[in-house]
């Protein structure tokens, strides 16, 4: 990662950048002073946060004791209840009227929750849960889609001092199953089905699929009725969750756990085989939520309207949907279909509906947008919108510059924020009052957060050089560990660089000192001994204008050592403009000489192939490890984790007439 390139080097010297106006920076929560506030005393600046942002039973002394590194121990001797900060002190303070959650079910039916009904909801859940036999300490595996109870069984889990573990609703039987017994869940909760792309789509057979599978100490099963489908039903085991809460009190004592108790586990994958049981804890992870939540997203609760499309079973769901947002009091919108269903347009449409202030998403749903054209989300009056977020992946300029254009009204400031299932929070993001955005670079470490970017020897480099991102100094939300596997905790993370957290992320500096990220290292290609991020192609090629989409992957080569093989989608309107150009125009080439334009002639595709969609996995993530079977005229692997299977062949097949 250290030696240069210079033609690269100018597709990342972006010009462009965007002030915050006076109007947003003079309201902003965040000024300029904070990182020098943070600077002054990390560790005290911390402790200000998690006592701003937080209420404690038992208040700390402590900060941090990172005498058992890698593991961290932040606020450990102070007490507190997750729940009880994310509800019913709004309530206490008399805001109990304030709506918290705008349901918005894909079939168009709604619901409003205002904290006084979460308070109400929360409780007696976790009333049920105890009644049912879950203790402080237990896990429970939560397996729904994306309605209120999803928001409500995560805090009454927390309420208890349970763990809980969502399990993503279009994940298998088979993965459900891996995750319980890894967790060893005593309790499941689900519901008959969910509502998808127009119609019901059932979860509650994956669950007796995956408790067939073999033993586990799973010991109830309570099920949500959202679709009325038939069910299987297992007399003992299940239980209806409005039968269990119908009988609950809703009075419950939240429970006070230490600052180091388990508040979740979250099973991300690695680059081995089986998924990584991510541990999260309760003051440190609240506090740098709440924190990131305040400043990045710029939240004022009496008058906001958050809307944070991802689903609660990623980590930007537990992070941005159920904590940061209710700890802060926010109202938000909950969403529980897909993009485009029934039409291409309802997202734009929600915004309409509901006065949407603050959206956070993802680039890959921004590219899609994209592809779908400018005039769905011109149906639609967007000018509610003030702030926009992306997360995820690398977005390229060219759909930051769509985002914010189309999306945005040209005013609203992007914050692309970057961080990890094992960082909790974000890390790294603008701070919309105070950063001039560039369209494609994260930029900066938020204050309170130290990030470096090191060469293979673990030399810092600095303005202009690149290399891996570390994260150097302890952070409150970072990961206590693998559940149940310290040894690949520490050999993950902590080996590469010894004492210092790898992040497995290719980065760079600018000129000016930004960050941009790269994707990750293993995305890295080296192409006869010059190193091409799959990022900087992919963003060349979207930067052509008939370009919606485009995957890069480094295939092996004989000569090169690697070669870039390119898989684009077309802009729905690229038809039109290819014939302005004339018939027969050649895509193919006209997309290689492009990239050799922006990049430089080392980066021009071997082969370009034009496809009709990528394969992703159900949290958006384009499965490149797919795209090279396919460059390398492999047998395509696994494909179980795709959201949709089918693609594969559409685009296997495509490649054989092609060549
Ligand atoms: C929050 C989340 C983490 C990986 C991370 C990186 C990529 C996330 C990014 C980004 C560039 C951003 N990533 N945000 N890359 N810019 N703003 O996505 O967590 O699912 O664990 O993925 O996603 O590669 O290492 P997770």
């Amino acid at each position: 990662m250290t030696d240069h390139n210079p033609a690269l080097e100018n597709l990342l010297t972006e010009t462009r950048a965007f002030a915050p106006s006076e109007e947003f920076a003079a309201a902003a929560n965040a000024k300029g002073d904070l990182y020098a506030h943070a600077e002054a005393d990390r560790l005290e600046f911390w402790a200000e946060q998690a006592r701003r942002h937080l209420t404690w039973d038992t208040p700390f002394t402590e900060v941090l004791d990172f005498s058992g590194a890698p593991t961290a121990r932040w606020f450990a001797d102070g007490r507190l209840n997750a729940a009880y900060n994310a509800v019913d002190r709004h309530v206490e303070a008399g805001n109990g009227d304030r709506t918290a959650i705008l349901f918005e079910g894909e079939p168009g039916d709604t619901r409003t929750l205002t904290y006084a009904d979460l308070q109400r909801e929360v409780s007696k859940a976790a009333n049920a849960l105890e009644s049912l036999g879950v203790a402080t300490g237990d896990r429970v595996a939560i397996y729904l889609p994306m309605i209120p109870e999803a928001v409500i069984a995560m805090l009454a889990c927390a309420r208890i001092g349970a763990a809980h573990s969502v399990v993503f609703g279009g994940f298998s039987a088979e993965a459900l199953y891996s995750r319980i017994i890894d967790a060893d869940a005593t309790a499941v909760i689900t519901a008959d089905g969910g509502y998808r792309r127009g119609k019901p789509s059932a979860l509650k057979p994956a669950v007796d699929d995956a408790l067939a599978k073999g033993e586990t100490n799973v010991k109830h099963v309570l099920v949500v009725r959202r679709t009325e489908q038939d069910v299987a039903w297992t007399e003992g085991r299940d239980v209806w969750w409005h039968d269990a809460l119908g009988e609950a009190s809703a009075e419950h004592a939240p429970v006070a756990v230490e600052a180091e108790h388990p508040l979740f586990i979250l099973y991300t994958s690695g680059t081995t085989g089986k998924p990584k049981g991510i541990l999260h804890t309760t003051g440190g992870y609240l506090t740098q939520a709440a924190y990131t939540h305040w400043n990045v997203f710029d939240l004022k609760p009496e008058t906001d309207v958050y809307w944070c499309t991802a689903d609660v079973g990623w980590v930007t769901g537990h992070s941005y949907i159920t904590y940061g947002p209710l700890i802060n009091g926010a109202t938000q919108v909950l969403y529980e279909g897909t993009p485009d269903t029934p039409h291409q347009g309802r997202w734009w449409e929600i915004v309409e509906k509901y006065g949407v202030t603050i959206l956070y998403t993802a680039p890959t749903a921004i590219r899609t947008c994209m592809k779908w054209g400018d005039d769905v989300p011109a149906k639609f009056d967007l000018s509610s919108l003030r702030l926009l977020g992306s997360v995820g992946e690398p977005i390229n300029p060219e759909a930051w510059m769509w985002y914010r254009r189309v999306i945005g009204g040209d005013k609203a400031p992007i914050v692309d924020t970057w961080w990890q299932t094992e960082t909790g929070a974000i890390m790294i993001s603008p701070l919309p009052g105070v950063t001039a955005t560039k369209p494609g670079s994260a930029q900066v470490p938020l204050p309170g957060v130290s990030v470096s970017i090191w060469d293979d020897a673990g030399e810092a480099v600095g303005p202009g050089g690149g290399g891996y991102l570390v994260l150097d100094q302890p952070w409150p939300s970072m990961l206590r560990g693998i559940w149940g596997d310290e040894q690949r905790f520490s050999d993950t993370y902590w080996s590469r660089f010894p004492g210092t957290y790898f992040a497995g992320d290719g980065a760079k500096y600018d000129a000016d000192g930004d960050i941009w990220l790269l994707g990750r290292v293993d995305d890295v290609m080296n192409i006869s001994g010059h190193r091409l991020s799959t990022t900087e192609i992919e963003s060349a090629l979207v930067s052509h204008e008939w370009v919606a989409e485009a995957a890069v992957v480094g295939a092996s080569d004989d000569t090169t050592g690697q070669a870039v093989v390119a898989f684009v989608i077309l802009r729905g309107d690229a038809k039109e403009k290819t014939d302005e150009v004339g018939e027969g125009a050649d895509v193919v080439a006209a997309l290689r000489n492009h990239v050799a334009s922006e990049i430089g002639p080392i980066a021009k595709p071997r082969s370009i192939l034009v496809v009709a969609e990528l394969p992703k996995t159900r949290s958006g993530k384009i499965m490149r490890r797919l795209l090279r079977d396919v460059a390398e005229n492999r047998q395509v692997g696994d494909v179980t984790t795709l959201a949709d299977s089918s693609v594969m062949d559409l685009i296997s097949s495509g490649m054989k007439g092609s060549s």
